[in-house]
């Protein structure tokens, strides 16, 4: 072969594996760990001896619910592993990473069922244009063609796929592969041994399409293949390379993790061909300078309470007790390490590149910029991961409160995907995110970390109520004590108004039977009834005008006018034929066509109204559908809309309106609040 093989050492690099639960990323992790030495032995994420998922956590799942890191050398590189769980529910993670990698290797099953769930990943890589690999593992549980995945995966990337190895298959099983770009075949086994090609013909279309597809982008190579010319080897692997580099192509690779099966030539494939950290700075907009500029990538809480920044330096190198810049305010390393698994190795410095763990940088946060340059310092930018699922939480022990309150904020600092949010009307503290499982885990982490107990329950919604119809009532306020008495007394009339018009307050006395200075107390009372209404809700949307009253010279006082008013509404409102109204949300509900209809019927069966549908702007084959939903309708819906979609659907709120609720559900939401 060439010497096109053989090339210079470039600086290190950084590689995150992303792609569908369970599709084997920390396990080819464990098996990249093993194959470059940085593991004496192999462990498995089965039986929970692997370099990543070391927390209680993702032990008792068996799935990854953060990014694991992995610095390793292979042959004479540095090379960063940034292992992101695959879960939907923690997609944050891999978008805190993909911005400070090199290249990204998007792991999945070779089960045609599943391609849809490649989807979020393969987006982001194209809209962000990162340059990315796809490896389909669990190639050894592998049947049916690899053509016919290929044209599903294709349906699923925006960017055309190039198959690069074509497996071997002997009765029904893959046990080798052709390299159609080195034009070798690799049998299975210890370290994929180089074995004959046995099927020419095939090998020679597979490698004629890729050639194909490379040229597209190239027309030199196009020339020569139009010409029946054999295209020079350095000609394909530098085209391999620039195209991949530019994320003009995904190349696809097989293997399996289990068994190390293509790991090697995957590991090569990542030697060769992805691109030096600059490119990774110019795609973030940063110039290659003498700065020192570092993406912070993930940050995590030790239980001693240690900080730790996961960054990338994209510029620069860095050294210990640096002072750097950040939007959140100036900040001195604490330690430098690099991390491997769960070890972190200490060091004074660290070059352009690398991947490392800073201590102590109190002020920054996952997704800034930080720098010696205080001008390139840049804030996060949002991360479009509307919550999706709440939960009503409370310290078990109400001593706890404030140290709950305190780790709560580590854990949202450690993942930006999780929310705290407090509804005034139902006086909860309610934790928002991205599944039952995302909201677990940190509830486990609470536990298991800073040894918090939390209850929680399903957050409440904030219904209201109002009235359909008017009256008036008196409210007389009469109390004879000792030396000073109290007295006030008032007419209220009470009247609906339209829908979303909240409050009016209306002052009709006539010749001061009520003096000016008593009249706000009047309101004052009135508001403070309307916190809990008849049937136990906020009161909205009624006008309370006073018409009439008295008072006396020596009793009266703003506290007796405050009773009076409130003793009128609650005489008066229960004779106005008091209504439940329940909040009902506007969705944007985003799904893949196949499931646009079934969809329609979910909205059916949760009392929602359908407001149409159409394509999904920038996401091929998708819908969005919009519908009304009372919002006790929506605590779960992800969970329907997940199950129609292998995970991907989802949804965007907001707030649209209040609506009359009677009937039995009325009855029970209004006797639950009774008894609460
Ligand atoms: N047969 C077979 N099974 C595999 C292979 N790789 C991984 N698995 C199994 O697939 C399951 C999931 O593997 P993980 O490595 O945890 O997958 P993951 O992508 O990291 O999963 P998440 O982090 O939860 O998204 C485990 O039971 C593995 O043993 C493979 O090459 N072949
Ligand atoms: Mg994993």
């Amino acid at each position: 072969m060439s010497n096109s093989n053989i090339k210079k050492p470039v600086g290190p690099r950084a590689i995150a594996l992303v792609g569908p639960y369970g599709a084997g990323k920390t396990s080819l992790l464990e098996s990249i760990a093993h194959m470059t030495g940085a593991v004496p032995r192999k462990g498995q994420v089965a039986s929970g001896s692997s370099l990543g998922d070391a927390s209680a956590e993702a032990r008792a799942r068996q799935m990854s619910v953060e990014v694991n890191v992995l610095s390793t050398r292979f042959l004479d590189e540095d090379l960063t592993f940034l292992d992101c769980p695959g879960s939907i529910e923690f997609i944050a993670d891999s978008f805190g990473v993909l911005p400070g990698v090199d290249a990204a290797v998007v792991v999945c099953e070779p089960e045609p069922g599943k391609t849809g769930m490649l989807r979020p990943y393969l987006k982001a890589l194209a809209d962000a244009k990162i340059p990315h690999f796809i490896f389909v593992n669990k190639f050894d549980k592998a049947s049916g063609s690899l053509r016919g995945l290929l044209a599903l995966l294709q349906e699923e990337s925006e960017t055309p796929l190039l198959l690069r190895q074509i497996p071997i298959w002997e009765n029904g099983l893959a046990t080798g592969f052709v390299d159609l770009a080195l034009e070798r075949a690799f049998s299975y086994g210890a370290s994929d041994k180089v074995t004959d090609i046995a099927d020419l013909r095939r090998e020679k279309e597979a490698r004629f399409q890729m050639l194909e597809r490379l040229a597209d982008y190239d027309e030199h190579l196009m020339e020569e293949l139009l010409g029946d010319i054999e295209p020079d080897p350095s000609e394909v692997f530098g085209d391999l390379s620039r195209e991949l580099g530019d994320a003009l192509v995904v190349p696809v690779l097989i293997g399996s993790a289990a068994r190390d099966n293509g790991v090697l030539r995957l590991l090569k494939a990542l030697r060769h061909e992805v691109p030096e950290v600059s490119k990774a700075a110019e795609r973030g907009g940063i110039k290659t300078s003498g700065d020192t500029v570092v993406k912070v990538l993930k940050t995590f809480h030790g239980t001693q309470g240690g900080k730790l920044s996961l960054v990338r330096i994209l510029s620069g190198s860095l050294k210990d007790n640096q002072v750097l810049h950040g939007p959140g305010g100036d900040m001195r390393v604490g330690g430098i390490c690099t991390l491997s698994g769960t070890q972190q190795s200490k060091k004074s410095e660290a070059r352009t590149g690398e991947t490392v763990g800073l201590a102590r940088l109190d002020n920054a946060r996952t997704g800034e910029t930080l720098s010696s340059n205080k001008a390139l310092a840049r804030a996060a930018g949002p991360l479009h991961l509307p919550p999706v699922y709440r939960l009503a939480i409370e310290a078990a022990d109400r001593k706890d409160e404030v140290k709950v309150t305190a780790a709560l904020a580590k854990l949202m600092e450690e993942d930006p995907s999780l929310a705290l949010e407090h509804h005034p009307d139902t006086q909860q503290m309610v934790l928002a995110g991205e599944g039952e499982i995302h909201l677990k885990v940190a509830i486990e982490k609470l536990q298991s970390k800073y040894g918090l107990k939390l209850s929680t329950k399903a957050p409440q919604v904030p219904y209201k109520e109002t009235i359909r119809k008017s009256a008036t009532a008196r409210g007389r306020h009469k109390r004879q004590t000792g030396g000073h008495g109290q007295f006030g007394d008032v007419v209220l009339e009470i009247a609906p108004t339209p829908r979303g018009t909240g409050f009016a307050f209306q002052d009709r006395i006539k010749g001061g039977v009520v003096p000016k200075q008593w009249i706000g107390s009047v309101e004052k009372g009135v508001v403070e009834f309307m916190k809990h209404g008849p049937l136990g809700f906020p009161v909205v949307d009624i006008a309370v005008a006073l018409t009439d009253g008295s008072y006396h010279t020596v009793d009266s006082s703003d506290a007796a006018f405050q009773t009076a008013g409130r003793l009128a509404m609650s005489e008066g409102m229960a004779d106005c034929a008091p209504v439940l109204l329940e909040p009902v949300v506007k969705l944007s509900i985003h799904v893949p066509h196949e499931a646009t209809a079934k969809v329609g019927s979910l909205i059916g069966t949760r009392r929602g109204a359908p407001l149409g549908f159409d394509g999904r702007p920038g996401w091929r084959g998708w819908d969005t559908v919009w519908a009304e939903m009372p919002q006790s309708e929506v605590s779960d819906l992800i969970v329907d809309l997940r199950s129609l979609t292998q995970g991907v659907g989802t949804y965007d709120m907001e707030f649209s309106h209040l609506a009359e609720l009677s009937g039995k559900l009325a009855d029970t939401i209004v006797a639950n609040r009774k008894a609460a």
